[in-house]
């Protein structure tokens, strides 16, 4: 029986830290022929993105049978027309209003992500998981909230991206956020999520809805400010923390633009 290549997948994984403290991350699904490049890559974001603060970078490898993979369609792009952070934050619960998010829910997302959750007021390394409904938190280590991995969009939905987008050297911010968000919204559970980064010199932010898309804000915050986050909203009578916890955290999944299909993987 032939092994064909790209019949082992491989999740890499990379955070930095300092003095115990989550700086930054990033996560690949690649196959695993390729794994070595994509790892190199990470480990040198993680040196270069936090400017020398980094006492650890850690990289993870998981392998991963290709059957395991599950393939979901990305969201589809909106950008919404807001100019200033206040338009941009009514606009943002305007929205999560009408997919079913509550006031309380959304007020709680903005306030949590504005100020850092940590004592320090320090970003999380993950996201919180808020009751749509009631706004209460739901995640079991609100200090770290939940990181999402064991994902990646397609390299042919990335080289697509890449050519209607820009490359968005060094990083692929919003091909990154796209890819993450459509894997969060492919949980039944999910009702819709917010983000903004907790990089002081990028201030777009969206909010993203299975059913609804991905709409761009800009700016969700003002410029300096060094706190940021993500919310994921969910429907508690849908919510069951154990398998739900577990899809985000570790099943993996290819995200492919709608009409590009990656040929070789025939
Ligand atoms: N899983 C869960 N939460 C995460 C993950 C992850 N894999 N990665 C980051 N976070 C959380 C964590 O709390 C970070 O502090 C916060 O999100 C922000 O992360 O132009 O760059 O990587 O369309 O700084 C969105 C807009 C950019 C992109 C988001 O987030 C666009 C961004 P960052
Ligand atoms: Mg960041």
């Amino acid at each position: 029986m032939s092994e064909r290549s790209d019949d082992i997948w491989c999740s890499v994984r990379m955070r930095t830290s300092a003095s115990g403290a989550h700086l930054s991350g990033g996560e690949r699904l690649v196959p695993l022929v390729s794994a070595h490049v994509r790892a190199a890559e990470l480990l040198q974001r993680g040196i270069s993105s936090t400017g020398g603060r980094a006492a650890s970078v850690v990289l993870t490898c998981d392998l991963v049978p290709a059957d395991d993979i599950l393939t979901v369609t990305a969201l589809e792009i909106i950008t919404e027309p807001a100019t200033t952070v206040p338009d941009s934050r009514t606009r943002a619960q305007s929205l999560l209003r009408s997919w079913g998010v509550s006031d309380v829910a959304s007020r709680v997302a903005i306030a949590s992500i504005e100020h850092g959750v940590s004592p320090m007021g320090r970003s999380m390394r993950g996201a919180m998981i808020i009751d749509a409904a009631s706004g209460a938190r739901l995640e079991d280590d609100p200090e770290r909230g939940v990181r999402v991995s064991f994902v990646d969009m397609t390299e042919a939905s990335c080289r697509a991206f890449s050519a209607e987008h820009g490359d968005q050297l060094p990083r692929p911010r919003m091909r990154e956020a796209l890819t993450l968000a459509s894997k969060i919204a492919a949980l039944p559970s999910v009702r819709a999520e917010l983000c903004w980064s907790d990089d002081p010199d990028y201030v777009t932010g969206y909010v993203a809805c299975r059913s609804e898309g991905y709409h761009r804000l800009t700016p969700m915050k003002q410029a300096g400010v060094p706190t940021g986050g993500r919310a994921i909203f969910v429907d508690a009578r849908l919510y069951d923390p154990l398998r739900d916890i577990e899809f985000l955290r570790r099943a993996p999944v290819l995200v492919e633009l709608s009409g590009v299909t990656d040929t070789e993987e025939a």
